[in-house]
């Protein structure tokens, strides 16, 4: 089994839970990619009715509307009865990094206007503390002043050994830009950096700081897809 065979079958698993007549939280990500395809396939073949979706990224807009989705806003459904979302790591207690894509912020926004989060992982997602893969933490910041703003990122987490670095792409490394016209500092850890929620608060105190990627508490339940099989880890 390749790695997307495992984020396909977490997926279709997920989609299971989709009952007709739902608003649902549509995912971003290449696990979720596969549970939005099959929203849009379940509809076609007259299995699902009258579902809403809200999609977290442009780019799941995009996908929904190829598929035939109905899509809408928070703006017109606040309450979102079911989102399905990957992660990109998640730790025992089913707290989430999230971002990696760069689209934190929407998926932030509707994942916690929703009664149910069900999060789809292959195995290679689970960590023993956040920021424990090494790789990156993200943070949305405005682009005013970003490399300030960088810098008191840094120093929050400093005796975590904390690197701050901005998110670009390219050859000309642009700095990314996300849905939201904002930019991206990934935080990366030598170690963990303790309370979460403190850690959290910390960030989000900062002057130019939009959102983070740590996603705590949110998750209703994670689905993991493994060489041996399906589990699901329920909060
Ligand atoms: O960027 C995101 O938040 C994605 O959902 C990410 O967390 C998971 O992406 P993947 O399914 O492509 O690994």
């Amino acid at each position: 089994l390749t790695q997307d065979d495992l984020k396909k079958i977490a997926a279709y698993k997920a989609v299971e839970y989709v009952e007709s007549g739902m608003v649902l939280g549509l995912g971003t990500g290449s696990t979720a990619k596969h549970a939005v395809d099959r929203i849009g396939e379940l509809l076609h073949q007259g299995k699902l009715k009258d579902i809403v979706g809200i999609p977290t990224s442009k780019k799941t807009h995009e996908q929904a509307l190829s598929l035939g989705i109905p899509l809408s806003d928070l703006n017109s459904h606040p309450v979102v009865d079911l989102a399905i979302d990957g992660a990109d790591e998640v730790d025992p207690f089913l707290n989430l990094v999230k971002g990696r894509g760069g689209s934190l912020l929407r998926e932030k926004m509707v994942e916690s206007a929703c009664k149910k989060f069900i999060v789809i992982v292959d195995e290679s997602k689970l960590v023993k503390y956040l920021g424990g893969s090494g790789l990156a933490m993200p943070v949305e910041v405005i682009q005013f002043s970003w490399r300030f703003t960088a810098e008191r990122l840094r120093r929050l987490f400093e005796d975590a050994g904390c690197v701050a670095k901005l998110r670009t792409f390219g050859e000309k490394e642009e700095p990314f830009v996300t849905d939201n016209g904002n930019f991206i500092v990934d935080l990366y850890f030598d170690r963990s950096i303790g309370d979460l929620k403190a850690a959290s608060e910390a960030i989000l105190h900062l002057a130019g700081v939009v959102e983070h990627g740590m996603f705590l508490d949110m998750a209703t339940a994670v689905i993991v897809a493994g060489e041996l099989g399906l589990t699901m880890k329920i909060k």
